[in-house]
């Protein structure tokens, strides 16, 4: 992934205007939990366990912030939420089948996540490996039903989805995040994963908002930097949380990153550098914004959200 040059920047310090997040985040996540409701079979349809683990997991209290991302960037590109919907959907279930995923004893072996027993305790692990499956394959179900858009057809909607959660992106994160536990790595090399782990799905969300908005590729080229920018302050930011934040608060357990002797940044350079580096992120990401002449209040909100979070 490229990395934007350096620049002086307006923004430095969070949305220049009053835009009302809270609303913002809330009417999304119950409009993301609807339209998620409507795409996935019902939890009484057989086999219904496996329905019933998906939802579990699907609708277990996840902050929704890709499916956010991706809405915000379709309203920045000046497109309709509504056409975004189905693709800020299909990440969400990407997302929640890797938390799956992660949770299994072969992997972080967790017993929370989202304030609620993971997957694998409730259904066993073998439902928790299939449920993780069907989501992803539900999401790429979901996108090939959407309507696809002049600039951005269906192919290049499903190469984006398949390039974002495959072995050179998400899964490379994890296999080299599982690969470094217990090693001293380099801060280039902890980028890395961090660049594959996280990065990727959160910059492929707001570029699908910016795909289904139908946006020239200026503003595609924007949003990748934003995204980018964004999920890497994001993960920094999940890393400090995970030593200064209680279980409760977290709703998956705290510390464990230390335990796990996992390649973080704080164990790397120690926290104040940390949130800095964040800081620093989350300014190169408010620059991108600048392509959208002041429309881009959504995402410059959930930026600014995002650095300061506490969950
Ligand atoms: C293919 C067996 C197999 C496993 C795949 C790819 C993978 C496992 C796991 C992805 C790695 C991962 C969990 C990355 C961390 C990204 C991250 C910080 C997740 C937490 O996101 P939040 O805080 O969670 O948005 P909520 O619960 O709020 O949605």
């Amino acid at each position: 992934m490229r990395r934007m040059p350096g620049r002086n920047l307006r923004h430095n310090s969070g949305p220049s205007r009053a835009f009302d997040l809270q609303k913002f985040l809330a009417t999304r996540s119950e409009a993301v939990n609807r339209a998620l409701d409507h795409f996935l079979p019902a939890a009484t349809v057989r086999p219904a366990t496996i329905h019933k683990s998906m939802r579990y997991s699907l609708f277990a209290g996840g902050k929704r912030m890709r499916p956010a991302l991706c809405l915000a960037a379709a309203a920045a590109c000046g497109g309709r939420e509504a056409e975004a919907m189905p693709l800020a959907c299909a990440v969400e279930c990407i997302h929640t089948y890797s938390l799956i995923h992660d949770d299994l004893p072969a992997m972080d072996d967790d017993d929370f996540r989202r304030g609620k027993l993971t997957n694998h305790k409730v259904f066993g692990e073998g439902i928790a490996v299939l449920a993780g499956d069907a989501l992803l394959t539900q999401a790429f179900e979901i996108a090939a039903r959407c309507k696809g858009w002049p600039r951005y057809p269906h192919r290049e909607i499903i190469l984006e989805l398949a390039s974002a959660s495959g072995s050179l992106q998400l899964i490379a994160g994890q296999v080299a995040d599982l690969e470094a536990e217990g090693k001293k790595i380099s801060a280039r090399h902890l980028r890395y994963i961090h660049e594959r782990k996280t990065s990727a799905l959160l910059c492929c969300s707001v570029r699908l908002g910016g795909m289904s908005a139908n946006c020239p590729a200026a503003q595609l080229k924007a949003l990748t930097d934003f995204g980018y920018h964004v999920g890497l302050a994001f993960q920094v930011i999940d890393d400090i949380l995970d030593v200064t934040q209680t279980s409760e608060t977290l709703g998956k357990t705290a510390g464990k990153d230390t335990r796990a002797q996992k390649a973080t940044y704080p164990s790397l350079i120690g926290l104040e550098k940390s949130r800095k580096i964040a800081a620093d992120l989350t300014t190169r990401a408010f620059s991108s914004l600048r392509a959208f002449r002041g429309k881009a209040d959504a995402l410059e909100a959930l930026a600014g959200f995002l650095l300061k979070r506490d969950r």
